[in-house]
């Protein structure tokens, strides 16, 4: 029996342990399927996951926050009433036998569970346009049921995450120490990139400290590959991957959801010349979007879109690249250059944003104007 069977039979199941097999493709945490021989999930299995504390070097606060989340959330949905009737389904966190809500193994490895959403899965890359509207839905969903949760109630458990600014300080941090890679075009585009930017980079930051932007609470990590799609229905019904709900801006969540689902390509395609920002399915995902959020954007939100975007996609390759440069030590990779690579796609996607900034702002506008008026 292997170590990771044993750590799930920890966890309080009335059945016995069917298979454990790996689950996903995240590039943090080591994530597991749990599946068991009764039907006492609806799934008759549930989510294991083993977290990285490099990264998240206080897992109880994640915990915490996502017990805080999903008793609003279930708050929410059983008073709802006559409101929303599709289905909407969060992942609870599942106790382990002794009562606690993780555990820890002897190697201090940190490990825990959730439940996992019935009849519904996700897609690495976005399918077509009914896909795009569905997850720019089910990210208006989700901000708009946290909307009344003051971010005061949750834990930062990512210090300084999808701050730009701080990740140019690391990006020079690391070229301080002269990082042993190889010169290369690829590289060079990657500086020029950074290089460029640089000074338009703190424009979401600089918005907030103006008081233009709110701290409200956010997804933080809502890619397509997040975004659970009923298998019935075709409909989003929840969106996974808690780890970073927190304190922040929700221009993060807008920009980082459409940087990943407006790329049909994925994170790692063979031919990077190819990547592009499809602005049909930016619309798409918007109008989704603001069938649910028209409630709580407010004018300013609709006015930092684009560059909510644009900043994104540019933070994603900044923050591969930097870890490029320093030895690969936050993203898993399956190969040396995997995180070089990475970072040129999200900056060709970047180019591509900026190359159709026009279309994407009007289309912006247009469903401002649609929401607010003149
Ligand atoms: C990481 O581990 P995963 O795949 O859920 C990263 C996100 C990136 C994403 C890119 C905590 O998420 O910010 O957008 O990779 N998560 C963290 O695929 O850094
Ligand atoms: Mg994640």
């Amino acid at each position: 029996m292997n170590k990771v069977w044993r750590v799930a039979e920890q966890f309080a199941l009335p059945g016995e342990i069917l298979a454990v097999e790996p689950h996903g493709d995240g590039n943090i945490n080591d994530t597991y399927l749990v599946t068991t021989d009764q039907q006492f999930q609806p799934a008759g299995g549930f989510i294991l996951q083993r977290i990285n504390t490099h990264v998240f070097q206080s897992p109880k606060l994640i915990v915490a926050n996502m017990r805080t989340l999903t008793e609003h959330i279930q708050g929410k949905l059983e008073h709802e009433g006559n409101g929303p009737t599709r289905r909407w389904a969060v992942p609870s966190i599942l106790p382990i036998q002794q009562g606690d809500d993780f555990i820890v193994d002897p190697q201090g490895d940190f490990w825990r569970a959730t439940s996992f959403i019935d009849r519904a899965h996700s897609y690495g890359t976005v399918q077509n346009e009914a896909h795009a509207r569905e997850a720019g839905y089910a990210l208006g969903r989700f901000q708009s049921l946290l909307s009344d949760l003051d971010p005061e109630n949750l834990h930062d458990t990512l210090a300084g995450f999808h701050i730009t600014p701080l990740y140019l300080l690391k990006y020079d941090q690391v070229m301080r120490r002269k990082p042993h890679v190889k010169d290369s075009p690829d590289v060079r585009y990657c500086h020029r990139m950074i290089a460029e930017r640089r000074q338009w980079a703190s424009v979401l930051e600089d918005a907030k400290d103006q008081g233009a932007l709110q701290v409200r609470t956010m997804h933080g990590d809502p890619k397509i590959d997040n975004i659970m799609i009923c298998e019935d229905s075709g409909q989003a019904v929840g969106i996974v991957d808690l780890d970073t709900v927190k304190p922040g801006l929700v221009q993060y969540d807008i920009g980082d959801c459409l940087r990943s689902s407006c790329n049909p390509l994925g994170e790692s395609p063979s031919n990077w010349d190819d990547v592009c920002f499809e602005t049909g399915l930016a619309r798409a995902i918007l109008e989704g979007y603001v069938t649910v959020a028209g409630d709580f954007l407010t004018r300013n939100d609709f006015a930092y879109i684009y560059d909510s975007i644009r900043l994104m996609t540019f933070e994603l390759g900044l923050r591969f690249f930097s870890d490029y440069l320093a030895g690969n030590i936050y993203y898993k990779i399956k190969y040396p250059e995997h995180n070089l690579e990475r970072a040129i796609v999200q900056f060709k996607l970047t180019e591509s944003i900026e190359a159709q900034e026009r279309t994407i702002r009007s289309i912006i506008a247009e469903l401002d104007l649609r929401l607010n008026g003149t």
